[in-house]
């Protein structure tokens, strides 16, 4: 759906405000597209986020997640609370195929009321990912739904900023990945409160289990120990124990055992990750409008020149670029 221009923000606020569905399409519509209007909503609805239990779902393509996401969705509505789903699509060919079978897999999700669903596609963009996913989030906050879920594919720093803005999350492993354990980005380990090691019908699953724990002894963690669950998403079989995890870290980040100071920090990374994402997508616009990018490229290609003294180059001339406009 392309954004209209017809509605303005305030109606759109109003009826997100009311749980309006067709206002919230737009609104996320809007969002996505960084449009005035998406911004204006932002601005006014952020002060009426912080109600819902946000919880981000990453893990390696194919770890489960969207399995996952789906066995959540629906303990949350036995349980009465209603779902918001925001699902990340990277857009690589093998996530392509697997987001259709995501839809289909979610067909009684989407037949209920009480659940609202979104895919977003990457923009190809670094960084706007991670702002409109948070930003599709902070709508669904708004519009009242108990239980915001964020799948998003943990293999870069887009992502790791996408758990960053989340209230808990979750890293979803598989047995048998034992390599992939190991690898798994510190970053990522140090932004999850909650780890799963799905596919538990699978042999290994106690050895994933250890391998975690051993990362997780030597992580640097605050006053919350990250619970290590297993589950079977496909049956849903540890489903439960998960979400009453969830509900026990949303309970500890509210007590006061989670300092002042520790808001602030979350505050502060979600800050800077954001900026950080706007300063790279507008430093690369000004290095291509310069021409530097392009000349960089091709003296750095055929190694007459190294890449360091080029990047210094590359920024010289982004700020020249910002300081003519
Ligand atoms: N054996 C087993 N397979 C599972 C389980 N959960 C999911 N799968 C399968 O794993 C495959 C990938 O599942 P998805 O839920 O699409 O995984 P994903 O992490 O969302 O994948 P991407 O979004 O592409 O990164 C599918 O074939 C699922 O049926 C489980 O608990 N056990
Ligand atoms: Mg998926």
């Amino acid at each position: 759906m392309t954004p209209s221009s017809f509605v303005g923000a305030d109606s759109l606020v109003e009826g997100i405000l009311q749980g309006n569905r067709r206002a919230l399409s737009r609104g996320i519509s809007h969002v996505e597209a960084d449009t005035p209007t998406g911004r204006e909503l932002l601005a006014q609805l952020y002060p009426r986020t912080g109600h819902a239990q946000v919880v981000g779902i990453t893990g390696s393509a194919g770890a489960g997640k969207s399995t996952l996401v789906g066995a959540i969705a629906r303990e949350q509505r036995k349980r009465g609370r209603t779902v918001g789903i925001v699902a990340v699509d990277p857009s690589s060919p093998f996530s392509h195929g697997a987001i259709l079978g995501d839809r289909i897999r979610m067909q009684d999700l989407t037949a209920d009321g009480g659940v609202f669903l979104r895919s977003m596609a990457s923009r190809g963009n670094l960084g706007g990912l991670s702002e409109s996913a948070t930003g599709v989030a902070d709508l669904l906050d708004a519009a009242g739904f108990d239980v915001v879920l964020i799948e998003t594919v943990g293999a870069g720093q887009d992502e790791v900023e996408v758990a960053n803005a989340a209230g808990t999350t979750v890293l979803v492993a598989n047995p048998g990945g034992g390599d992939d354990v190991q690898s798994m980005k510190a970053g990522l380990m140090e932004v999850a409160q909650i780890m799963v090691v799905n596919k538990a019908d699978l042999a290994g699953a106690d050895t994933a289990v250890t391998q975690l724990r051993g990362l997780l002894a030597i992580a640097d963690l605050g006053a919350w120990k990250p619970p290590i669950l297993k589950a079977v998403a496909r049956t849903a079989e540890g489903v439960p124990e998960l979400i009453d995890a969830i509900d026990k870290h949303q309970a500890f980040i509210k007590s006061s055992e989670y300092a002042e100071e520790e808001r602030r920090h979350h505050a502060e990374r979600q800050l800077v990750a954001i900026a950080r994402a706007i300063l790279h997508r507008e430093a690369l616009s000004a290095a291509r409008q310069s021409g530097a990018l392009a000349d960089l490229v091709s003296v750095v290609a055929d190694r007459s020149r190294d890449p360091r003294s080029a990047a210094e180059e590359l920024l010289a001339a982004v700020r020249r670029e910002w300081a003519g406009r």
